[in-house]
This record gives structure tokens, C-alpha cells and sequence, in this order.
């Protein structure tokens, strides 16, 4: 019998039919063109995503550590359960429950993500939950949020793509991270519309662009106002648009003003020709879009980038009307819905807030708790890293972490990982002895996408259903039964709120949703499968928003609000020590920490391991050859990988992916520093010191 589910990879959640395999071993990957998202395409990553099901690496029974200095050694799950829930509580009972964090992830369906949210506040009393989604999206989140009152990536589907006039792609490589999605924008290119790609680096969606234009990493914000300067000299805003469906233009226009062509020119190194090419192309059709990935937000000014390219877009009158608007490309698999149902640090489900009395009271009548127990806001993901294993009051002694590898993928990861080792206990629960697993005093194998059934949350905000297709190997457990496990042994009275069924969470959830930001209440896996997915807001009686703010912005006066914020340099600038910027990204062929894709013999053939991407004008000064082994060097650390010498990046800035763990990573180098707003840490920019490591 064969299986429609998804893929366990990216945000783009790529339909495919499972069927089983002749030898008993890991299922076939059929095509499953009635799934319009995709039409039956996957990349290399989730075409040999069944690899990972019975790979040699995989975790088949839990292991635990007799003392910090023994090794992992195999246990039962009643011992390993009884280890975690006694390492917990220890913690809560010697320091408070703040000294226990919890770690969660956006690749986590929303089942999980909801009951990990609740576990946290509800079984362990702390306010100390982020996930990873913080290094993700986050800054795109808090700018769409603040101008339309609601964040939900895409307002509409992926479909209109290729019925807007121009799409202006701000920092995303779609070709490399969503490739079954370039035909949307191959589609939008036939039928007469242009593509505007903005990086530092010529990629293979670059290639593809009507326009290219390469700023300097890090002054997106500065190249945005630009643009709309030139809109407002141009005479190309639309007035009546902005009287009628936005607050805040004044600053906006005075902060457009002040960032007159030539000065963009020399912030961002774009020359004004091409800023007034950019302009034509967007300005000219009837209707237009800006997306934005993780080049212009991952930085401690990514919230008020994004707002800048909003503003853009408010200006000359794009968002809430047909075709039109601005998205972000969400990444993890549910990114979208991973950041909506509790395991935010600030976080109810539904997208309601922690410090609202009246989501606090909905959520705490679901969960059937006293309000007033709701712990507060904790800190973000970061900043619970960078708190692990501190002395006194505020320190994090333990932590259960699910669905993320941060030794790898967090910011300054030398230092997170001596945080890390410096706790008194870690759980860790994950498919694979990840790096960060490798730590922990308990390791918890779990289940994975094709094992089990959850719902998640794709990049347009169609919520969709993973199903399962094979049963997990003996040993392992899901998530889920992870945390009633320790439910029942932390606190029993609250286990029976922690059932092992997804549908069954899923039912809670859409209660705990209903009248939130994110209903969910009138979803249900029935209408899912009939439906292939559907869009939230769905509240319970209502129809799914494929498209929205085509009357009203969500905010309470139902008017999109500009940001008119200025321009202003990076956290970290170049200087004699430091002369170059360093920048960082993906390659097709790994997903994020590598802990699933590295385990897959094709892939890793297909991208073996980290390399330093530089200008052969940069090369030439540090006496790099094609495949020497580079060092780059910032005031946290130094990575160090071959050459890799291309005209296809600006001459003052280096690449490298981050998708391994040893001296090529190229966390051990990135910048903590962080968005005042949503927290997210600069990983696109920071000044390094390119130099030969070979003899
Ligand atoms: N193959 C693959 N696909 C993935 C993933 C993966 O790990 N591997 N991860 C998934 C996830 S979680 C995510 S978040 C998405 C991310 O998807 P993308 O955002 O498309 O991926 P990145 O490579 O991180 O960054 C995109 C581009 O930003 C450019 N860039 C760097 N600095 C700047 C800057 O300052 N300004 C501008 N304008 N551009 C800049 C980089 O050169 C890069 O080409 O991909 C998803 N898909
Ligand atoms: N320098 C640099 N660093 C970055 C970025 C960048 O662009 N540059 N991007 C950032 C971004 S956008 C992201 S999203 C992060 C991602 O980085 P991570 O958070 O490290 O993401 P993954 O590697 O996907 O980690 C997921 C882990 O969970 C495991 N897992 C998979 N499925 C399940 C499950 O169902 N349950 C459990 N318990 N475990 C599971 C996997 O095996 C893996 O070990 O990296 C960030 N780090
Ligand atoms: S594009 Fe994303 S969802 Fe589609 S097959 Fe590749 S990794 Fe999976
Ligand atoms: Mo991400």
C-alpha cells in the first residue's frame, strides 16, 4: 500500500507518495503530482529522505551516562526516563524551575511544538523555552508582524507568483534551498514578468534574474531606502494607497529622504543605475512583490530591514491587493506553524502573547490551570544558550532539547558548546547522535516524519498532514510519548493532558487556538486530506484565507504601519585587523546542522564538506590557490576550509556554508550579536581575516 505524505526537510513541505520497498527495507519515493505545491518534484535532499529511515547511524535505544566523564552506554526507557525526569527536577527543586530550559525546534509538527510549550509551562513551571526558529525567521516575523498586525510568512499562496509583474527576491536562493519552488518564478518570467535577485553573491537564482543587484552584506536596510527614495522622486508612490490603508508615512518618506542614491551607492556598493533599473522594474506593472529570506534578516538589524522593504511595498501600494504584497520564504519544515503554538519564548498558542491577561486566561481554561501558575516571558534562544551552566540565581542547570543541533548551528558555537557541557544535565531527544546529542547525559531516540503523523505548517501557511508510512524501528519512541513519559513521572496529575495520539493534540491545539492570531479551530485532519491543506486562519465554521488583508490589515485600526527607520551599519564592522566580510548560507545538497543529510552517502558525495568561497582578486592577497585550505579568523574564533575561487562574489566579502561541525564550522566565527526586537543573532555578516592555513 502506498502513503501521501511530505517531505521531512524544508518549509516548502514537497508532497511525495511512500511505497513500501521490496526488500523490507526503506520505503520507495513515488512522485506525487496531484499535490500542487511541488507536482511530484523534489530536490536530491528529499528524494533520498527515506536513507535516513534505516540508516546505520540511527539511534535505536536511549543512552545514558553513569557519571559526566563516562560514556554513553545503552539503557532502557524506563531508566532513560527516570534519568531525565530525575536531572530535571533537580534542578527545579535546588534552583527554581527557571533553572530548567527547554530547546525546541521548527522542524517539529505542531503537535509537538504545542506540547513541548505546554510541558514547559505547565509540568516544569519555567519560563525558560526558545527554539530554534529564533536563528530562522524571526526578524521577518517581528517586522511583519508590527506592519500588519499578524505574521503569517506568505499572505498568499505560492500560485500567484507567476501572476504578479515583478518579484524583487531579497537575500534567498531559492535555486539552492527550494528548488522545486524556481518554477513559480520561471512560470512568472515566461509569461513576461521580471525577477530581481539581491545578494552578494552571484547564485544560481542570481543567474536567472532579469537584475542582479550585490550589495555589501549587511546594508540591505540602507539599498531598501534607496529604492524608495527614488520612488518618492520618481513621483511613483501611491498616494491614494497610502491615505487610505496606512499609518506613519511621514517618517518613513523623511528616513527615504535622507538616503539619497549617490550615499546608497556607497553604502551598499550598488551602483544608482541599477537602483533606478530597480525601480522601473518594480514600479511599472500593475502588480509587484518583495520576498525576503535569511540574507537581509539574519542580522541584529533584521527587523527593521525587513521594515524598510515593507515600506517599500506600502509605498507604492502592493500589500492587500491581488498578486501583490510582501512574504517571507519561512525555512524549516514548520517554520511557520513552529512559531505559532507555544514554544516561543514570549508565547501562547493561537500566536498569542504570554503578557496578554486574556490569552493567558483562554490557554490556562484549555490546560485546566490557575492562570496566574503561567510563568512570564523567558529569554531567547541565544541568550538561554549563552545561560546554560551559569552560577547563581539565573543560571540554567538543565535543559530537555528537542528538534535542533545548536553545537553546530548556533552563533559563537565554541562558546555554546562549553555552555552546554557546563550544565549539570542535558537531555536530548533526536533521531541521530547529532553533535549536540553527543553532550548530553541522556540521549532519547525518537521517531521521524515517515514514522508517525503530525500536521505542519508550509511556507504559504497551508496547513498540511504528514502522514505515516512505516512503522519506527523497535526502541524507539515519539516525541510526544517523550513528554507524557516524563509527564507521569514529574507530574502525575497532568499526564492525562499529555496523550500519546497526534489527532488527539491536535484537537487541543485548535481549542487553544480558537479566536488567536493562528485559529486553527476549524481545521481537522478530515478536512486536511479533503482539501490538501488548508489555510489559517480557519476558525471553526469559517473558510481557509488563501490570500490576505485584501480589506484590512490585522492591526486594530485595520491600517498597514509603516516602520521609518533609518539605516545604520553592522554590529560588527571591518577594519585593518579584520578587513573582510564574512558571510553564511546554504548549499543544496545538506540541510542546516547536516545531523539527517550527512548521513546520506549521495549527498554527501554531492557536497562533502565546508569551503571558503572568495573573489580571485582576494584570493590573489591572501596567496590562496583553488582548493588550499583557508583560515577565517574573527574575534570568536577561526574556521578553516579549501578555496573556492569564483568571480560570482564581491571581492570584500567571503561565503561559507555551515552545514558541518569541526574546524570547518563556520559558527565557531559568527557574531552572537542580536536584534534588539526579535532577538535573532547576526550569522550574515561579521568581519573576518581571510589567511593561508595550509604548511
Ligand atoms: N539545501 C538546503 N535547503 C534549505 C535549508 C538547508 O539547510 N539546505 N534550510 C531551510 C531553512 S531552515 C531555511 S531558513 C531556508 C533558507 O533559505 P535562504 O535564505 O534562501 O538560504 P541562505 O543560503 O541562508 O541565504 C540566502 C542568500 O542570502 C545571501 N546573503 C548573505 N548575506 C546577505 C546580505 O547581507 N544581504 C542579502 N540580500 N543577501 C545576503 C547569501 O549569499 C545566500 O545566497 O532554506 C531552507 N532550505
Ligand atoms: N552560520 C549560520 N548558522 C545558521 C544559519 C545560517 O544561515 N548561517 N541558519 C540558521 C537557521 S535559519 C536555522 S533554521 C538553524 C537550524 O539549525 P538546527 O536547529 O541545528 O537544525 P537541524 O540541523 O535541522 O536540527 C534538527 C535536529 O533535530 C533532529 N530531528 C529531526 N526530526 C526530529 C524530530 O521529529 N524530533 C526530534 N526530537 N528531533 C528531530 C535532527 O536529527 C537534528 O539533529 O540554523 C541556524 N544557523
Ligand atoms: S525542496 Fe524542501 S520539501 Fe521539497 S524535497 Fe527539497 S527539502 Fe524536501
Ligand atoms: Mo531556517
Amino acid at each position: 500500500m502506498t502513503v501521501d505524505t511530505h517531505c521531512p526537510y524544508c518549509s516548502l513541505q514537497c508532497g511525495m507518495t511512500l511505497a513500501p520497498a521490496a526488500d523490507g527495507g526503506a520505503p520507495d519515493v513515488l512522485e506525487r503530482t496531484a499535490f500542487d505545491v511541488n507536482r511530484g518534484a523534489l530536490c536530491g535532499k528529499g528524494r533520498t529522505a527515506p536513507a535516513v529511515l534505516d540508516s546505520a547511524a540511527r539511534l535505536t535505544h536511549p543512552l545514558v551516562r553513569d557519571d559526566p566523564a563516562a560514556p554513553l552506554r545503552p539503557a532502557t526507557w524506563p531508566d532513560a526516563l527516570d534519568r531525565v525526569a530525575a536531572g530535571l527536577a533537580r534542578a527545579r527543586d535546588g534552583h527554581g524551575a527557571d533553572a530548567v530550559g527547554v530547546f525546541g525546534g521548527g522542524g517539529l509538527t505542531n503537535e509537538k511544538a504545542y506540547a513541548l510549550g505546554k510541558f514547559a509551562r505547565v509540568v516544569l513551571g519555567t519560563s525558560q523555552i526558545d527554539y530554534n526558529g529564533r536563528f530562522c525567521m524571526s526578524s521577518a516575523a517581528a517586522a511583519g508582524s508590527r506592519a500588519f498586525g499578524l505574521d503569517r510568512g506568505l499572505p498568499f499562496p505560492l500560485a500567484d507568483i507567476p501572476r504578479t509583474g515583478c518579484v524583487v527576491l531579497v537575500g534567498a536562493n531559492p535555486a539552492e534551498t527550494m528548488p522545486p519552488a524556481l518554477r513559480y518564478f520561471t512560470e512568472l518570467r515566461r509569461s513576461g514578468g521580471t525577477l530581481i535577485v539581491v545578494d552578494p553573491r552571484r547564485t544560481r537564482t542570481a543567474e536567472q534574474a532579469d537584475l542582479h543587484l550585490a550589495p555589501r552584506p549587511g546594508t540591505d536596510l540602507a539599498l531598501a531606502l534607496g529604492l524608495l527614495h527614488l520612488v518618492i522622486a520618481e513621483g511613483r508612490t501611491d498616494d491614494a494607497y497610502i491615505a487610505a490603508r496606512t499609518t506613519g508615512w511621514p517618517a518613513a518618506r523623511a528616513a527615504a529622504m535622507a538616503h539619497w542614491p549617490e550615499l546608497v551607492e556607497r553604502i551598499t556598493g550598488v551602483p544608482v543605475p541599477q537602483l533606478r533599473e530597480a525601480v522601473a522594474l518594480f514600479c511599472d506593472p500593475e502588480a509587484a512583490m518583495v520576498l525576503t529570506a535569511r540574507g537581509p534578516e539574519q542580522h541584529a538589524k533584521g527587523t527593521d530591514t525587513v521594515g524598510a522593504w515593507i515600506d517599500l511595498c506600502l509605498a507604492t501600494g502592493r500589500p492587500g491587493r491581488p498578486y501583490s504584497g510582501y512574504g517571507c520564504l519561512t525555512g524549516q519544515g514548520n517554520g511557520q506553524g513552529g512559531r505559532e503554538h507555544g514554544q516561543k519564548a514570549d508565547q501562547l498558542p493561537g500566536y498569542r502573547l504570554l503578557t496578554d491577561p486574556a490569552a493567558r486566561a483562554h490557554v490556562a481554561a484549555v490546560w485546566g490551570v490557575d492562570p496566574g501558575t503561567l510563568p512570564g516571558p523567558g529569554r531567547s534562544a541565544y541568550e538561554l544558550l549563552d545561560a546554560l551552566g551559569a552560577p547563581g540565581p539565573d543560571g540554567v542547570r538543565a535543559l530537555l532539547l528537542m528538534g535542533s543541533n545548536p553545537v553546530v548551528s548556533a552563533p559563537r558555537a565554541a562558546h555554546v558548546e562549553q555552555r552546554l557541557r557546563s550544565l549539570d544535565f542535558l537531555a536530548v531527544a533526536d533521531v541521530v547522535l547529532s553533535e549536540t546529542a553527543a553532550l548530553a547525559d541522556v540521549v532519547l531516540p525518537v521517531a521521524q516524519w515517515a514514522e508517525e503523523t503530525g500536521t505542519l505548517t508550509n511556507l504559504e501557511g497551508r496547513v498540511l498532514l504528514r502522514r505515516r508510512a512505516v512503522d519506527p524501528p523497535p526502541g524507539v519512541r515519539g516525541d510526544l510519548d517523550v513528554l507524557r513519559g516524563l509527564a507521569e513521572r514529574l507530574a502525575p496529575a497532568r499526564a492525562p493532558g499529555f496523550p500519546v495520539a497526534a489527532e488527539e493534540v491536535f484537537a487541543e491545539l485548535r481549542r487553544a487556538s480558537a479566536g488567536g492570531k493562528a485559529d486553527y479551530s476549524g481545521i481537522t485532519y478530515a478536512r486536511i486530506e479533503a482539501e490538501d491543506g488548508v489555510f489559517w486562519p480557519c476558525p471553526e465554521g469559517g473558510e481557509p484565507v488563501p490570500r490576505m488583508f485584501l480589506d484590512r490589515f490585522a492591526t486594530p485600526d485595520g491600517r498597514a504601519r509603516f516602520a521609518g527607520v533609518q539605516h545604520r551599519p553592522a554590529a560588527e564592522e571591518t577594519d585593518a585587523e579584520y578587513p573582510v566580510w564574512l558571510t553564511t548560507g546554504r548549499v543544496l545538497a545538506q540541510y542546516q546542522s547536516g545531523a539527517q543529510t550527512r548521513r546520506v552517502g549521495e549527498l554527501t558525495a554531492a557536497a562533502p564538506g565546508p569551503y571558503v568561497q572568495l573573489h580571485p582578486e582576494l584570493a590573489a592577497r591572501v596567496g590562496a590557490a583553488e582548493g588550499d585550505p583557508v583560515a577565517v579568523v574573527s574575534r570568536r574564533g577561526r574556521a578553516v576550509a579549501p578555496a573556492r575561487i569564483t568571480a560570482a562574489i564581491r571581492a570584500d566579502t567571503v561565503f561559507m556554508p555551515f552545514h558541518w561541525p569541526g574546524a570547518g564550522r563556520v559558527n565557531t566565527v559568527t557574531n552572537p550579536a542580536l536584534d534588539p526586537v526579535s532577538r535573532m543573532p547576526e550569522f550574515k555578516v561579521c568581519a573576518v581575516r581571510v589567511e593561508p592555513a595550509g604548511e
